[in-house]
């Protein structure tokens, strides 16, 4: 089964640092992403073997082109944020994610949790007004990042079992695969 999450937001605002820290448990220095960048990492869920494709994606402006193809293929986003400034940029991701893809499963995150300084506040803000979960987490310390891959991997697996996997399965006998 294969489960595509990707990461967007501001450039700087760690994503790759994220996706990293997911795929190999450790923190290293990463430049600027340049293109759209695949990582995978096969993992255990309900004793089912999951291929969780992680997406990283290009938060300079001027080298941005998300297709809406490419949001269609998501099972899960991302939005990324690190500073106020990139929370403003925010509601521009959750637009282009809400738009291109209803039913992908989409997060708030926090990053850089062991340094921040935003108000709790703005971002409890964003997350109600978008009736979207909001995760913390630290690239750095590793802090939030398990809890933040178990919850998609149960809101994901649970989506595709339930809603779409099953009548395919019925019909051409195969697992689906987005
Ligand atoms: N303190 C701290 N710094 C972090 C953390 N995660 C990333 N950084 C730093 O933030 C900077 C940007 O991180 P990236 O992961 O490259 O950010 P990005 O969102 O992928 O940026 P683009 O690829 O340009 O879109 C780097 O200098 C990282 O070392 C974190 O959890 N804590
Ligand atoms: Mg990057």
């Amino acid at each position: 089964m294969n489960i595509k999450l990707a990461l967007v937001g501001q450039s700087g605002c760690g994503k790759s640092s994220i996706l990293y820290r997911i795929q190999r448990d450790a923190f290293a220095e990463v430049i600027p992403t340049q293109s759209l960048e695949l990582m995978q990492k096969k993992m255990q869920f309900n004793d089912s073997t999951v291929n969780l494709q992680l997406i990283d994606t290009v938060g300079q402006e001027q080298f941005n082109s998300i297709s809406p193809q490419f949001y269609r293929n998501l099972n899960a986003i991302g939005i990324t944020c690190d500073s106020v400034q990139s929370l403003e940029k925010a509601n521009y991701w959750y637009a282009q994610s809400k738009q291109n893809n209803e039913a992908a499963k989409i997060y708030f995150i926090l990053s850089k949790s062991d340094q921040q300084n935003i108000q709790e506040e703005l971002l409890l803000n964003f997350a109600a007004e978008k009736q979207i979960p909001l995760l913390k987490m630290s690239a750095l310390t590793g802090e939030g990042i398990n809890i933040f891959v178990q919850t998609v991997l149960k809101d994901t697996v649970v989506f595709e079992d339930k809603e779409v996997a099953e009548p395919m399965k019925k019909i051409g006998g195969r697992v689906v695969c987005f």
